[in-house]
């Protein structure tokens, strides 16, 4: 598994492989149900942790449950520490492999397994959020939000690409660069957009409209992962979180509410991100620090 797919020296995200769409309605064969799907996620990874921000904040978790993996890949990739109590399976390549057993590509999170059909069904990270958001609404918890309204979506949309190619998965570009034109280039992009969303932050609470949206959504776990793993491990150097006033009070804003921070590990993060590529940190040594005091007072309350 090449973890470093480059192309001259730049890091290029590998195609998801499993793109089917769960529908509320039966017409995709796929219909959205309790108790039928499960979502593997890791702790560590940014993608997956979306995923458990709005399963959480729609009030899905008795809807989708939820395997977590071990924080520290091994040769084969993602393990299941004790075995995964629905499949029994003790690797996340064996659901991958019995689901298509020519696939090579990684066996990534995060991913849902059909446990009717026993396949698993996407590992598309971007619909997996606007899925849960969209059609399981029979299933969401009375008041929850409406994290992607339709009149916004065109906003988000654009702000999300933004933030993906150059923030979300920006910080990848730079830790895995291997070439410093290519890193240089990733970092210039990264804090030039950190700067503008900054300046954004100190207008409005929210990234789009008054309320929270995906687009928080998505922005958040790259924030949360910032100064533990970026900022050393990826050498997103150039200023930490708690240097931008804003961002950084956003992100406590966000950090305060459950399904936030019940979602956040930081432990599991940093033991990921520092004991899993070998390339980057030989020795496996995680860092101590750095100290963050995610509850000092936000005092976003009276901004729109
Ligand atoms: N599915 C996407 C995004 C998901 C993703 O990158 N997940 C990471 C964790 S943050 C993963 O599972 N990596 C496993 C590996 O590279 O072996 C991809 O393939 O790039």
């Amino acid at each position: 598994m090449d973890m470093l797919n480059t192309v001259s020296g730049r890091f290029v995200r590998q195609a998801n492989r499993f793109t089917e769409k769960i529908t509320a309605d039966a017409s995709s064969g796929l219909p959205a149900e309790p108790d039928r799907y499960l979502l593997y996620v890791s702790y560590a990874c940014p993608w997956a942790h979306r995923t458990l921000i709005v399963r959480h904040l729609l009030g899905l978790r008795d809807v989708i449950g939820v395997t977590v993996v071990d924080p520290i890949r091994d040769e084969r990739g993602w393990r299941i520490p004790g075995g995964d109590p629905v499949t029994g399976v003790t690797h996340l390549s064996e659901l991958y492999l019995a689901t298509d057993p020519s696939f090579e590509g990684r066996y990534t999170v995060p991913c849902i397994w059909d446990t009717v059909t026993g396949r698993l069904v996407t590992n598309d990270f971007p619909a997996i959020t606007t899925m849960m958001e969209t059609q399981f609404t029979a299933y969401h918890r009375e008041d929850a939000p409406d994290l992607y309204p339709v009149g916004l979506r065109p906003a988000i949309d654009e702000i999300n690409a933004l933030v993906y190619d150059s923030v979300n998965n920006g910080v990848y570009k730079a830790g895995f660069a291997r070439s410093q034109e290519a890193y240089e280039e990733a970092v210039d992009r990264l804090f030039a957009t950190l700067d503008l969303l900054e300046e954004r932050l100190s207008r409005r609470r929210y990234l789009v409209g008054e309320s929270l949206t995906e687009a928080d959504v998505r922005l958040f776990p790259t924030l949360v992962r910032f100064d533990s793993a970026y900022h050393g491990h990826f050498k997103c150097n150039l200023r930490r979180l708690v240097d931008y006033e804003h961002l950084w009070a956003y992100t406590r804003d966000l950090y305060a509410r459950p399904a936030f921070r019940e979602t956040t590990d930081l432990d599991h993060i940093k033991r990921h991100y520092y004991g899993t590529h070998p390339h980057i940190n030989p020795s496996g040594i995680v860092p101590k620090g750095p100290l963050i005091d995610w509850d000092a007072p936000h005092g976003r309350d009276d901004l729109r």
